[in-house]
This record gives structure tokens, C-alpha cells and sequence, in this order.
């Protein structure tokens, strides 16, 4: 960490984060002494160590709002870093992205094989279901099944995976401004969108205040991206942790190539901006989403 990071108001939350987070992973992911101790060790390889935790962070400084107890919004937390993780393996295998790096490291299926990643990524995707459905995520199995339903939802076919599939088809896929958005937010905002929103479920939020956390989560999601598209076009691969400049290679429609670098920015910031606005209502209590709404588009990884 740089000695300007180390001072970011970001340093310590996200270091205390990480650590919760490899803790719980250590916790629920324990080998077993047989044939499956491959499957489990793929699971450890792609989950633990490494990554922002940015949609765990994201839950805990939501439910933060609403005094929801750590041990709560981090089980919440580490559902969705599962579904995270989940996604990046099956996003890297070959009939996908076809990528050999990851967070600084080879990707599973590189260091596994490849029938070893599909089923380390599929059995990360029902491990975030086990962990929201336990009492010890909520004592209100209304509130799990809440979770659930809408983690779920934000995951398939009308969130992540419909926006992936929109990805992989270039003939269908966006042309203009108002395409790249919708693809993204289904792709890369949905699960966002559920990282705060699960803070505001977990903590009985009021429906007007949930609907600022929408709001916030929406601009959020859409600067994010941005930040991401601008890091693949103009970033430093070493620091990122995974191979550059294919948007450009595959001749995909992004934030950048349709607006341009520094348009792209602006757009980003103007994002952060009305991300902010959304905040208002929480006061100082919301000082955490505020420092992480920033950082996300100033990233540098
Ligand atoms: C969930 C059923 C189901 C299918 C998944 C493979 C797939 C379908 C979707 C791919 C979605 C994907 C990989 C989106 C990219 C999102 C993105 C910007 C990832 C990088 O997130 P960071 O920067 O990564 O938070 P770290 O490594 O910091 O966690």
C-alpha cells in the first residue's frame, strides 16, 4: 500500500473488511479429507486473498445506517463476495472471456483445469444461498428469504448472467449510450444494486430510505463500470491484476469508446456526484458510502 492509501479515511475499513471476509471464507470453506478436497481448495483459491471486497464493504457500510450487528451484514457480505467470485471464475474459462490472469494470479482453471472451475464456480453460487438462508444471518427468515429472493434475481437471467449473455452477443448487443447502460447494469450494477439494498433489508430500512439507497446504488453501479472500462483501456495491467485493452481488441462498445477518455471521466464523476446527493438524507452517518462512492471511480486496481 502506497503511504497516501495507507492515510485514506478507506485504508482501515477495507483492510478490517478483507480480514473478516478471509476469516468467514477459512470458516466455511473447510477441506474435506477425500476426492472433493480439489473442488474446495479451487473454491479457497478463487475466494480468499485477493480483491477489493467492494459488494461486502458496500453491504457492511449500508446495514452500518440502520446499527444492523457486523456479524449480520458480514455473513450478507460474504454471500455475495461468493457469487462474486462465482462469477469472475466462469467469466475467465475459455468458452467465455478465455483469460489466464486474475487478481494478480493465474486464473482456476489455469490452475486447475477447467471441469474443476466450472464446478468450483457453480458450488461458490449455492454456497451464497446456504449462507443467507442460516438464522445466523437474520434471525427473520422473512428477511432471509428476502435476501435470497433478490440475490437470486440480481444474479440471472434479469441481472448478471441476462447481462452477460447481452455481452457475448455482439449482433444483439449495444450500439449506442442507453444499450451499454442497460447491459451494464444488469451485468455489473445489479449485484451492486444488492450489496447496499441487503444493508437497508437487513436493518428494516423505511421504504423512502431504501429508495435513496436505490437511487445512490444506481449512479453507483454506472460510475463503477466506467471506472472499470477506463482502467481496461488505459490502466496499469500489473496493478489491475488481469490482462488489458481488450474492449478495444474485441472491438466492444464501453463507456470509453463511445464517449471517449476524458468525457468518460466527467460522465464518472458526475455519477459520484448525484451518487453523494442520494446520501443526504443519512447526514454524517453515511460518511463511509460517501469515501467508498469516491474511491470508485479514483481507483487505480
Ligand atoms: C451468476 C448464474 C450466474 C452467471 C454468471 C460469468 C457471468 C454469468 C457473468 C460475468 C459477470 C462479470 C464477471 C462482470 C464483471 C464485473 C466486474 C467489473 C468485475 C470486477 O470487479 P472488481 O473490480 O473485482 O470488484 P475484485 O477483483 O476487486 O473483486
Amino acid at each position: 500500500m502506497t503511504a497516501e492509501a495507507a492515510q485514506s479515511p478507506l485504508a482501515a475499513p477495507f483492510s478490517q473488511i478483507a480480514a473478516d471476509i478471509n476469516t468467514l471464507f477459512d470458516e466455511v470453506l473447510g477441506v474435506p479429507d477425500d476426492a472433493r478436497d480439489r473442488l474446495v481448495e479451487a473454491m479457497r483459491y478463487a475466494a480468499m486473498g485477493g480483491g477489493k471486497r467492494l459488494r461486502p464493504i458496500l453491504v457492511c457500510a449500508s446495514a452500518d445506517l440502520f446499527g444492523v450487528p457486523r456479524s449480520m451484514s458480514l455473513r450478507a457480505g460474504l454471500a455475495v463476495e461468493c457469487i462474486h467470485a462465482h462469477s469472475l471464475i466462469h467469466d475467465d474459462l475459455p468458452c467465455m472471456d478465455d483469460d489466464d490472469l486474475r487478481r494478480g494470479k493465474p486464473t482456476v482453471h489455469v490452475a486447475f483445469d477447467e471441469a474443476t472451475a466450472v464446478l468450483a464456480g457453480d458450488a461458490l453460487l449455492a454456497l451464497a444461498f446456504d449462507i443467507l438462508g442460516a438464522a445466523e444471518t437474520h434471525p427473520d427468515a422473512e428477511v432471509r428469504v428476502e435476501l435470497t429472493r433478490e440475490l437470486s434475481r440480481a444474479a440471472g437471467a434479469w441481472g448478471m448472467a441476462g447481462g452477460q449473455m447481452l455481452d457475448l452477443r455482439p449482433m444483439a448487443g449495444p450500439v449506442d449510450m442507453d444499450a451499454v447502460a442497460r447491459l451494464q447494469r444488469l451485468k455489473t450494477g445489479a449485484i451492486i444494486a444488492w450489496s447496499v439494498d441487503a444493508g437497508a433489508v437487513l436493518g428494516r430500512a423505511s421504504s423512502e430510505e431504501r429508495t435513496s439507497l436505490r437511487g445512490f446504488a444506481h449512479s453507483l453501479g454506472l460510475a463503477f463500470q466506467i471506472a472499470d472500462d477506463m482502467l481496461d483501456c488505459s490502466g496499469n495491467a500489473a496493478t489491475v491484476g488481469k490482462r488489458l485493452r481488450k474492449d478495444e481488441e474485441q472491438g466492444k462498445a464501453t463507456f470509453v469508446t463511445l464517449l471517449g477518455e476524458d468525457r468518460a471521466r466527467r460522465q464518472a464523476q458526475m455519477l459520484i456526484d448525484q451518487a453523494v446527493e442520494h446520501l443526504k438524507p443519512f447526514g454524517a452517518r453515511s460518511a463511509l458510502l460517501r469515501h467508498i462512492a469516491k474511491f470508485s471511480v479514483d481507483r487505480a486496481y
